[in-house]
């Protein structure tokens, strides 16, 4: 049996006015809950350590970059990085990524028991919109303010479990699981800021919205044999309500462990990545089943062609 302590750490609102040094006091208190409670892995949401900000239409770059993190770890987060070795506990957490050659992702890092970077994952699937949409409720400008990421599904062992991050919006495409599955993932971490009402339809209700999130991440789960741990930041948000629905998801697709609230919120579970080894050798066998001659609409063409 190889046993991690997996500890989502779900947090509720950060306003635009909230500091990166408030907020990872609030990060802090969630890690020093999973050490109590034996986690030796805890993961946080999308963008941890500010508001949604691509929820505001911004034309200077200057104020844009404001909202990015030129280097990690930085002052603001090295209290964390230096609290997780402290505890002997691994961390995943999202953060708006600004390289010395000037691009902008959406990205998160990955560490080991001892503090170090061991994985990266800048996010390749922007929704939302580049110019502003006067027709919308809300903004939502990730392709203004992101370009896609550049560093594709990549998997990373990480003290003997296999992991793989993704971001949100790429937990609903089926793409993101397969490509990690092909490479043996038996854990995919992902955080997320999913607004709990839909900007182009009103009538799309949070339970749809929730609905959609398990089904993305059940779904992924199951059909790659692989733990997945799935993380919000929820909330107001000045004004805006982001939705909770944080899970921890075993390799057959169940739910383990949800969060109940849409504040901090830490949630924890024992998994035994063995567990994903029968899924692997039977059912979900890629190398005994797949046809993938037959399989090749899928990387020669992006949009539909009837
Ligand atoms: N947020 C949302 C998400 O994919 C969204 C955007 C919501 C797209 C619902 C489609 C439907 O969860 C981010 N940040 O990707």
């Amino acid at each position: 049996m190889r046993e991690r302590v997996i500890g989502a750490a779900q947090m509720g609102p950060i306003q635009k006015s909230d500091s990166r040094e408030v907020v990872v006091s609030r990060m802090l208190s969630l890690l020093d809950q999973a050490a109590d409670q034996g986690c030796d892995l805890v993961v946080y949401p999308e963008l941890a350590l500010t508001t949604f900000f691509p929820r505001w239409y911004m034309e200077d770059q200057s104020e844009i970059d404001g909202w990015f993190e030129r280097e990690m770890p930085n002052a603001a987060t090295q209290p964390l990085f230096d609290r997780a070795r402290a505890h002997g506990v691994a961390i995943s957490f999202g953060y708006a990524e600004l390289t010395p050659e000037g691009h902008h992702f959406n990205a998160s890092i990955l560490t080991d028991r001892q503090g170090h970077i061991v994985g990266k994952y800048r996010k390749v699937h922007l929704p939302g919109h580049v110019e502003y949409d006067a027709a919308r409720d809300f903004q939502h400008l990730e392709k203004r303010y992101f370009e896609p990421g550049d560093l594709g599904f990549e998997t990373f062992d990480n003290e003997g479990t296999l992991m793989g991050m993704c971001i949100c919006n790429d937990r609903r495409w089926p793409e993101t699981w397969r490509v990690m599955g092909l490479q043996g993932v038996e854990l995919v971490m992902l955080g997320y800021n999913t607004p709990s009402v839909n900007s182009q339809n009103r009538g799309e209700g949070l339970s749809e919205r929730l609905y959609h999130s398990e089904l993305s991440v059940t779904a992924g789960a199951y059909q790659n044999a692989t733990w997945a741990v799935a993380v919000a930041k929820a909330g107001l948000e000045d004004g805006f309500p982001l939705m909770g629905g944080t899970i921890i998801v075993d390799p057959d697709g169940f739910v383990v462990a949800r969060t109940t609230g849409e504040g901090d919120e830490l949630i924890t579970a024992h998994c035994d990545m063995d567990r994903c080894q029968f899924g692997k050798t039977t059912i979900f066998d890629f190398a005994r089943h797949r046809r993938v001659e037959h399989y090749g609409r899928i990387t020669s063409q992006t949009g539909v062609e009837r």
